[in-house]
């Protein structure tokens, strides 16, 4: 997956691919070089942003959307907003990846219900501007499935088909580098979280966060700036796709569709199609 924010104030990419132009152009050059879905957003939910007018998000994403609907090009839409996510259906979008996991907006599950389209379920414990204050485990992983587990149920109490559901752990959303250290080596257990033969695809947002910049910190202790995180990007999609992880969401396509398709030959060669230690 690869993504397009068309945001002025992304941590990341921020201003990047404010324009319409400009963000169809990315998403264009995105699938070219082999994102499978490209993943449009208007709201920046980088630690302590402010929210934005519905309006407004309504006016960055849509004409990116249906432009590259239009070319063809499978979209998700990345919002917390039913409103903003039945204008991008209604554009094209064929996936809904709600980080808030549909906590942010009531509407939401009856909307990604009623359209029958695949919703990204994401582990949030609060808008940006109060979430690292809420980043407090006993356990992470548990109450991670633990509360991805309500919101599946949530969801699927609005009459959502399980089947269309991707589970996400959040990396960096109320999370500190060892939160999401400890989450990404046990993506089995959320993907089994409904027990029994129940297992959901993952989506894993490792790219350019700031648990890579800490890990790659200079001598003098600063962190590594995250355009300079983008190996450690593919580092960390070539382990979750071994891992078994359904998707990646990146900034830079090429390294990590490669490490995608490598991660997938060493799969197929591992006896039963598994790495070790999985059931
Ligand atoms: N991270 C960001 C935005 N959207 N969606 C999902 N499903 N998972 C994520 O980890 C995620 C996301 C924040 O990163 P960005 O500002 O670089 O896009």
């Amino acid at each position: 997956m690869g993504v397009v924010n068309v945001t002025p104030d992304s941590f990341s990419d921020g201003g990047a691919w404010f324009g319409t132009d400009a963000a169809i152009a990315r998403g264009l050059e995105l699938a070219a070089q082999g994102a499978d879905i490209v993943d449009v957003g208007g709201e920046s939910t980088r630690p302590g942003a402010q929210r934005i007018p519905a309006g407004e998000e309504h006016r960055r994403v849509l004409p990116v959307i249906s432009g590259l609907a239009a070319e063809g090009v499978p979209v998700s839409v990345d919002t917390m907003r039913a409103e903003v996510a039945e204008a991008a259906l209604g554009a094209g979008a064929r996936l809904v990846n709600d980080v808030s996991g549909g906590l942010a907006d009531p509407q939401m599950a009856r909307l990604v219900a009623a359209a029958r389209v695949p919703y990204v379920v994401m582990h949030w414990r609060g808008h940006s501007h109060q979430m690292q204050e809420r980043a407090i485990y006993r356990d992470v992983v548990a109450e991670v499935c633990q509360e991805l587990s309500q919101r599946v149920d949530a969801v699927v109490g609005e009459g959502l088909d399980a089947s269309l559901i991707v589970l996400d752990p959040g990396l960096g959303f109320a999370k500190h580098p060892e939160h999401n250290w400890a989450l990404l080596t046990r993506l089995d257990r959320l993907s089994r979280l409904g027990g029994g033969d129940r297992s959901f695809p993952v989506l894993v947002g490792p790219s350019r966060k700031r648990f890579l910049g800490r890990l790659l910190a200079g001598p003098d202790g600063s962190p590594r700036p995250f355009t300079a995180c983008d190996d450690a990007t593919v580092a960390v999609t070539a382990l979750v796709a071994a891992a078994g992880a359904w998707c990646a969401r990146v900034h830079e396509v090429p390294g990590n569709a490669d490490a995608a398709r490598v991660a997938e030959a060493w799969r197929q060669a591992t006896p039963a199609g598994r790495p070790r230690g999985r059931s």
